[in-house]
């Protein structure tokens, strides 16, 4: 099913349910290479969320800021290709949500163990805000928050579970949007995680 949860957000319920078989080995494929890391803010935080990226462009922080870059400054090898199964998936989604001609050149991956969460924020590092951004949750479920476009306050939250795809576009492009703390629980396909593909237009 596909639900409108605010203007130019649309979550596409179980959209990647029948391909999640082929993600999770890409995803594992991609962590072979370049491996999960916590990283750090500007700020000095050591982020809850471990990540790892596919494709030219990879999204990182350190002390100097957030970016994207063309090598894991961990290995200075450049990103991994995004797997065939996962840029497939993105340009259906996107789609499926009014945004024909998607071609992702960044997919950050997001895992998420007990606690973690992401706090309010903006993607504000790609080049073309009219480029939608596509996310597919995988394994435990969680709760995406989500606000207002430059203002953090009076934000609603939407349950996302296993194979739910979420696009953002449009007026909803750069809304806050966030992740609330990661309940326990063991998942069939993921064991005690979630995983979160975000896929951009970056460069
Ligand atoms: C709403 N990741 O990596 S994706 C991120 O589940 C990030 O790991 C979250 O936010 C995650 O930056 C949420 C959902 C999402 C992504 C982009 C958005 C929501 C958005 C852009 C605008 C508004
Ligand atoms: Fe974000």
């Amino acid at each position: 099913t596909r639900v409108e949860i605010r203007e130019g957000a649309v979550l596409l319920r179980g959209f990647a349910l029948s391909v999640a078989d082929e993600l999770l080995p890409g995803i594992r494929e991609v962590a072979s290479v370049a491996e999960f890391r916590n990283m750090v803010t500007p700020g000095g935080h050591v982020m809850s969320v471990a990540m790892t990226n596919c494709g030219r462009l990879g999204w990182v922080t350190d002390s100097k800021g957030y970016r994207y870059t063309t090598e894991d400054p961990s290995t200075g090898k450049r990103w991994p290709e995004i797997p065939e199964a996962f840029e497939k998936l993105a340009r259906e989604a996107a789609d499926a949500a009014g945004f024909s001609g998607f071609a992702p050149d960044a997919c950050l991956i997001n895992r998420y163990a007990v606690g973690a969460r992401m706090t309010l924020h903006q993607d504000r590092n790609e080049q073309d805000f009219g480029q939608p951004i596509v996310s597919v949750s995988l394994g435990l479920p969680a709760t995406f928050q989500f606000g207002e476009v430059e203002n953090r306050r009076g934000a609603q939250n939407v349950a996302v579970r296993h194979g739910d795809v979420v696009v953002w576009g449009g007026t909803a492009r750069l809304a806050y949007h966030g992740v609330l703390a990661l309940k326990a629980g063991v998942h069939e396909a993921t064991g005690e995680y979630r995983f979160n593909l975000t896929f951009r237009r970056a460069g």
